[in-house]
């Protein structure tokens, strides 16, 4: 069994990337409902996800989301993160968002607008140079909606070609991150529905080509950590876009619905020993709140991950290989179960006391002013937000 420094080690190491747009208004397609002090401008979502790190100390950077995230200066925007002790993170490719893209992005038959698409996603690589990122994650919303409307072979040569394209444009210590989604906004097929089709393309691609697992993006029940294991073992899981959902892709906080579906998914992870930095896993946030206040829901969400991961550093996973390898069923399940069952949340404390924070960062944050503070002070402008 791991000792308590070890396990306190390892959580600290642990690193939660958080998305800008978890600051910015967000909805459904049937309202956005506003908030007080929500940032106008991706400086100041950086100004927020700071706060973030402040009372976790463990959420050192912020992905960006391109155009949401557009800004004169990429080099100053970083440093600007950096002033306020995180840094920018993944840069997401948005190109779902123009008229333009209604038939699909890089899948689209009409070559003019595959060219627009792709020029996005390489501008995407140029931002990265800018701000330092690593990652450029790349989700389609490409597909059809009827049997017959496209070629479903043809657009995936269309991908493909694509794909190699900007994989030649990443620079040697830049990776890719191709994530998937079983459906919507196209209901018919999608061009990139699940791991199968993203690990094809990054076994094409080659190694700094990886799969991302969007926890909302498979049907229900999917066995979500059999996947993680596979993908670890073929050394292709570049990722995760961590959030909660009971029905769909309903980006609610992570751990909020199915805690115990998180820590068996960060079971396998920590079981292929991918937890530290060093394993090269991106464990970020994918999430929207749409009625909940977001500095605080993301506090929360890191907690949640933290609460996940301390309670698989406690499994005795001596005890789970003896039990499996006698074929001992009940005694295997409860290794896991017991950990599970543990209330982590003093250690969790304790850890953050001896890192020189406070015990309850959601309380901490909401006794220190920032929220009303940001409230006052961001009244003009227009806040920012997706635009549904
Ligand atoms: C997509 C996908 C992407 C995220 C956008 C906002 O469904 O999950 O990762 O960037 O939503
Ligand atoms: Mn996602």
């Amino acid at each position: 069994m791991r000792d308590l420094r070890a396990i306190k080690n390892a959580l600290t190491q642990h690193q939660i990337e958080l998305p800008s747009w978890a600051f910015g208004n967000s909805g459904t397609r049937f309202k956005v409902f506003g908030q007080p002090g929500v940032p106008r401008t991706p400086y100041e979502k950086a100004d927020d996800a700071a706060q973030v790190h402040k009372y976790t100390g463990v959420a050192h950077s912020m992905a960006v989301h391109i155009p949401w995230d557009k800004v004169d200066d990429y080099s100053d925007f970083a440093a600007h993160a950096k002033s306020n002790g995180i840094r920018i993170g993944t840069v997401n490719s948005n190109v779902f968002q123009d008229d333009d893209y209604k038939l699909g992005s890089v899948c689209n038959p009409d070559p003019r607008v595959r060219r627009k698409a792709l020029d996005h996603l390489l501008e995407c690589v140029d931002i990265m140079d800018a701000t330092g990122s690593k990652d450029l994650k790349l989700w389609f919303a490409d597909g059809t909606n009827y049997p017959g409307q496209d070629d479903i072979s043809a657009r995936q040569d269309r991908l493909a070609e694509a794909l190699a394209a900007v994989y030649e444009r990443l620079g040697p210590d830049q990776r890719m991150l191709l994530e998937y989604k079983l459906f919507e906004p196209s209901f018919y097929t999608t061009d990139v529905p699940d791991w199968g089709t993203s690990l094809m393309h990054c076994q094409t691609l080659g190694p700094r080509a990886q799969v991302v697992v969007d926890t909302g993006h498979h049907a229900p029940g999917v066995n979500i950590e059999f996947i993680v294991a596979l993908l670890l073992k073929a050394k292709r899981l570049g990722g995760f876009d961590f959030n909660s959902r009971f029905y769909a892709d309903d980006d609610l906080m992570v751990g909020a619905a199915d805690p115990f579906q998180l820590f068996r998914i960060m079971h396998e992870v920590v079981a292929a020993d991918a937890l530290a930095p060093a394993a090269g896993i991106a464990f970020m946030l994918d999430q929207c709140h749409n009625i909940e206040p977001k500095i605080p829901a993301q506090i929360r969400s890191v907690m949640n991950v933290q609460e996940a991961v301390a309670k698989v550093l406690l499994v005795d996973a001596d005890a789970l290989k003896a039990a499996q390898l006698v074929g001992d069923v009940l005694a295997a399940n409860a290794a896991l179960m017991d950990a599970y069952n543990t209330d982590v949340r003093p250690l969790l404390a304790e850890l953050r006391a001896e890192m020189g924070l406070a015990p309850d960062p959601v309380a901490a944050y909401l006794a220190s002013g920032y929220g009303e503070e940001i409230s006052s002070e961001r009244k003009e402008g227009s806040p920012a937000g997706w635009g549904a």
